[in-house]
This record gives C-alpha cells, sequence and structure tokens, in this order.
C-alpha cells in the first residue's frame, strides 16, 4: 500500500490548555514520525511526498470565508503584538450573534472555533495545507486506480467542520478527499470514522448530503469529547436523512462489542453502494490511549483492517487521532496491513 507524507507537519507544533497550564498538545509532531518510521520498518509500501493542489479543493468541503480565516489568522494575531500560540476564549452560543464575522482576530477565533483544542501558530496553515494535500494526493491515486492508500495526514481534520475548528483540527483532510471523488465524477462516497471521538466535523458537512454517507463509531458524547453531536438519532436531514449514522459506544468498549457496530455501519455503507471509501482511521480506540477510555489491543486493530477489507471497496485511510505515541505507529499499520492480507 502506499503511503503519502509531508515533512511539513513539523511546522505545526501547538500548545494546549491542561491541569490548569498551557502544555505541549496531546497531537505532537513526534505522531506522525512515528507512524512514518513503522511504514518503513514493515516496508507497508512506497511512501511518497504530495503534490499542490488549488485552494478550491479545500473550499470544497469549507467555507471562503473561513479558509481565508485560517490563511490570515497567524498575521492577524502577531500584527496585535502577541507571539504565543493564538487560542479563542469567547465564544458564540445560544443567543448571541452566532452568523456575524468579528472584525477583530480575538473574536474570529472564538467565531470559527469549537473549543481551545486547535491553537494556531506560525506554520500551522502551510501543515494545515500540507495535511489537506496528503490526503489530496492519495486520494487521487486510488481514483487513478489503485485499490487503497494511507494519508498519512497531521495535522488530523475530523473534527473541522465546513466553518469552524476544534479538537487538533483545521481542514478536515478525509471530507477534503471525499469531495476530491465527487469532483472527478464518482457518485457515492462513504466516509466511515473509526477514531475514539465522534468525527463531528465530517458529520456537519455531509448532514444534508445524500451522495455521501456517514458513519462514526466513538464514545458516548453523553462523557465523551466532543459531547455535543454523535447521539444516534443523529441521522441526517433534509436530502441527507438516513444518510449519516452513528454508533455510540460505552466506557470501557472491547473488540467483542466493537466488531458488531462496526459490522453493521460496513452492512449500511455496502448497501449505499459507494465507488470509494474514506476512513478516518484513529488509533484512540487503544486500551493504553491517555485521553480515551475504550480497550481495543493492537491486534484488534489487524482484525479492524481486515472486517475493513471485507467491504470490498477502494480504501483511503486517512490518519485522525491516536496519543499513545510509543504504540501508534503499531496500530495504525497494524490496521493497514490487516486491510492487505485479506484482500
Ligand atoms: C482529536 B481526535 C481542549 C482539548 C480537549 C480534545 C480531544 C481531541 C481529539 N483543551 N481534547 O479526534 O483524536
Ligand atoms: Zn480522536
Amino acid at each position: 500500500m502506499l503511503t503519502v507524507f509531508s515533512p511539513k507537519h513539523r511546522l505545526h507544533h501547538g500548545s494546549e490548555l491542561k491541569d490548569g497550564a498551557v502544555k505541549p498538545s496531546f497531537e505532537n509532531p513526534q505522531r506522525a514520525e512515528t507512524v512514518l518510521a513503522r511504514v518503513q520498518s514493515t516496508v507497508l509500501g512506497e511512501v511518497i511526498p504530495e503534490r499542490e493542489y488549488d485552494r478550491s479543493c479545500y473550499v470544497a468541503a469549507h467555507s471562503e470565508r473561513y479558509v481565508a480565516f485560517l490563511e490570515n489568522a497567524w498575521a492577524e494575531w502577531t500584527a496585535t503584538g502577541k507571539q504565543h500560540d493564538a487560542l479563542p476564549l469567547v465564544w458564540p452560543v445560544r443567543d448571541l450573534a452566532i452568523d456575524r464575522e468579528p472584525g477583530f482576530i480575538d473574536g474570529k477565533l472564538g467565531f470559527y472555533a469549537m473549543d481551545a483544542g486547535a491553537p494556531i501558530t506560525a506554520g500551522t496553515w502551510e501543515a494545515v495545507r500540507g495535511s489537506a494535500n496528503v490526503a489530496l494526493t492519495a486520494m487521487d491515486h486510488i481514483i487513478d486506480g489503485a485499490h487503497s492508500a494511507f494519508a498519512l495526514c497531521r495535522p488530523p481534520g475530523h473534527h473541522a467542520a465546513r466553518e469552524y475548528m476544534g479538537g487538533y483540527c483545521y481542514l478536515n483532510n478525509a471530507a477534503i478527499a471525499a469531495e476530491r471523488c465527487r469532483s472527478r465524477g464518482a457518485k457515492r462516497v462513504a466516509i466511515l470514522d473509526v477514531d475514539f471521538h465522534h468525527g463531528n466535523g465530517t458529520q456537519n458537512i455531509f448532514y444534508e448530503r445524500p451522495d455521501v454517507f456517514f458513519a462514526s463509531l466513538h464514545g458516548d458524547p453523553h462523557v465523551s469529547y466532543p459531547y455535543f453531536s454523535g447521539y444516534a438519532h443523529e441521522e441526517g436531514a433534509g436530502a441527507g436523512q438516513g444518510f449519516t449514522a452513528n454508533y455510540p459506544l460505552a466506557k470501557g468498549c472491547t473488540w467483542d462489542t466493537y466488531r458488531q457496530a462496526l459490522a453493521d455501519a460496513l452492512d449500511r455503507i455496502v448497501a449505499f453502494e459507494p465507488q470509494f471509501l474514506v476512513v478516518s482511521l484513529g488509533v484512540d480506540t487503544f486500551e493504553h490511549d491517555p485521553i480515551s477510555h475504550f480497550l481495543l489491543t493492537s491486534e484488534d486493530f489487524v482484525r479492524m483492517g481486515a472486517q475493513i477489507a471485507g467491504a470490498h471497496l477502494p480504501t483511503l485511510f486517512v490518519m485522525e487521532g491516536g496519543y499513545m505515541v510509543d504504540e501508534i505507529g503499531i496500530n495504525a499499520v497494524n490496521t493497514l496491513r490487516g486491510f492487505e492480507s485479506s484482500l
């Protein structure tokens, strides 16, 4: 399986609020480096760099003004004299003016963010573009005939919605790849999100769309981030009614429970008859993940990959979360090898 990787991810190394202090983010550069090292040591296949893509590819999944915000945010922030990571501290909720973009960076940060978990730094935009271009390059490889590919994206993307960032995510790499399929002629695309956290951003982008089926398995939002989406009753709306499927799973979920939900999600995906499958591959469902609470073992990821291969669809794997850095490479590559070995 081909891997696409960009060293530009190293330009993004942000901080987050943790235990009452600003500390280096769990979402750190070593994550992608560890996965790359495992891809190489297991000889998964060729590793190629990303190609350049026009910003219209990003605007397919996001609003023009949001992409412009991401592009300009660091310059607007430093123009106020600040040099530390830009984080929002105020948000428009409920009765506040949720539709009017503020004219000042402090307001814009809250307007375009769901939480304080997506810091903007000097190198963030370059890294974020690189990550989206990694997904686009790998998707094009599949559209051009390959059965599978691995987009080793960093930063991740599945919390990024049409018009907001959050949860370490800025551009939604999986959604941008799915839109690429559509713009290159595919009628139907499915996205399967196996990251521990609900893919609220992907759901947001395709919620009213009948052409992109979205299924997500994740920690029950009643007790798990992102808390405000991912319930089973969220099934899409309007023309998209019935084209979103959510599987909230209880704390302590093991493979035996997980595989049944995965089987149901894959059945629904196969019934949808998509031309392509995009997998948001987070491995934070791992038993030793520091910020999640499922109990999958490293061997379970091999089983997960094999089960996904059973859908017999051209499949793009897009890297999302996973924070037990020592084992992130083993778990991600186990999934890919499980997929390949059962073809
Ligand atoms: C991203 B992905 C705010 C951060 C709260 C966010 C978890 C994001 C997970 N200080 N935690 O789905 O793996
Ligand atoms: Zn996650």
